[in-house]
């Protein structure tokens, strides 16, 4: 089924019952040629997929699984501004639909109530130049995920607007709102620029100020406060000796929130 909504990315929205992963669905059509704005959503996941191959949970009808194609103009380097992007969109839109307030959790967690609602996972094909051919970003928000549906061990950590609300909200509501939000940031990146957007974003932010731990593998390998982020996405944290080191979001993660 293919719906038309007249906006800025010419939203072309695919629906599936059921997809390995909308992101590689979306990476291969992508590769195949389909244009900038086109949505790929599935009921369900069988293979969802996190950062650093973590698996993501999508039951079916569960939560809106989906994934965006962008075809950005911007130099490569600068690709973590599309997570923090996204991110800035997802709680706009989320703030609108339910009235209640969400934060970003660096770099790509989208939390309500201290525990996570939403998780963002960008992936790109660089062109033979250097510069970005494609973009997937892919947006799995829980909607009326149960403690049941997330299990014993997922509980402590996750929840879904169900979960904080008691309202089951309409996928296709949520799913308009936030094309609705990232239509207009996404516009306003491209002619203007980062700044204001990082202004959102750290409006937004429940990382910066507060003690993080950064690990590798599980294990720690710097602690502090996180001070700022940079326009690369990179984030700024100084330790009890006043040291201030960069850290992006390749290979790390942190606790904090
Ligand atoms: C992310 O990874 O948060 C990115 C998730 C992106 C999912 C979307 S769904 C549509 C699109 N298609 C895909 O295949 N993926 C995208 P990360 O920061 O690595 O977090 C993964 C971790 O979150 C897991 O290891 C679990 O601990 C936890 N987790 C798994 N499923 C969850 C859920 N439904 N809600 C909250 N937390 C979850």
């Amino acid at each position: 089924k293919m719906v038309e909504i007249k906006k800025i990315l010419h939203n072309k929205i695919h629906y599936y019952e059921q997809l390995d992963s909308t992101n590689l669905k979306a990476l291969e059509l992508a590769k195949q040629g389909a244009v900038e704005g086109t949505v790929v959503v599935a009921a369900r996941q069988t293979a969802g997929r996190g950062r650093l191959r973590r698996k993501w949970e999508s039951p079916e009808g569960k939560g809106l699984w989906f994934s965006m194609i962008l075809r950005p103009t911007i130099a490569a380097e600068y690709c973590a501004q599309i997570t923090l992007l996204t991110a800035v969109a997802v709680v706009k839109a989320l703030q609108v639909v339910t009235d209640k307030k969400f934060s970003i959790k660096w770099p790509n967690d989208i939390m309500l109530d201290g525990k996570k609602v939403c998780g963002i996972l960008a992936e790109m094909a660089l062109a033979a130049d250097g510069s970005i051919e494609y973009a997937v970003v892919g947006i799995g928000i829980n909607i009326n995920m149960s403690s049941e549906d997330f299990g014993a061990q997922l509980e402590a950590t996750a929840t879904s607007l169900y979960l904080a609300t008691g309202i089951e909200y309409e996928h296709e509501q949520v799913l308009k709102a936030f094309l609705d939000e990232f239509d207009l940031l996404y516009s306003h990146w491209h002619c203007c620029g980062f700044a204001l957007i990082r202004q959102d974003w750290l409006d937004y932010s429940c990382t910066l100020g507060h003690k993080v731990t950064v690990r590798d593998n599980d294990t720690e390998i710097y602690s502090g406060v996180a001070e700022d982020m940079d326009d690369y996405g990179s984030l700024l944290v100084r330790n009890a000796a006043g040291k201030i080191e960069s850290f992006d979001f390749g290979e790390i993660s942190i606790r904090s929130c």
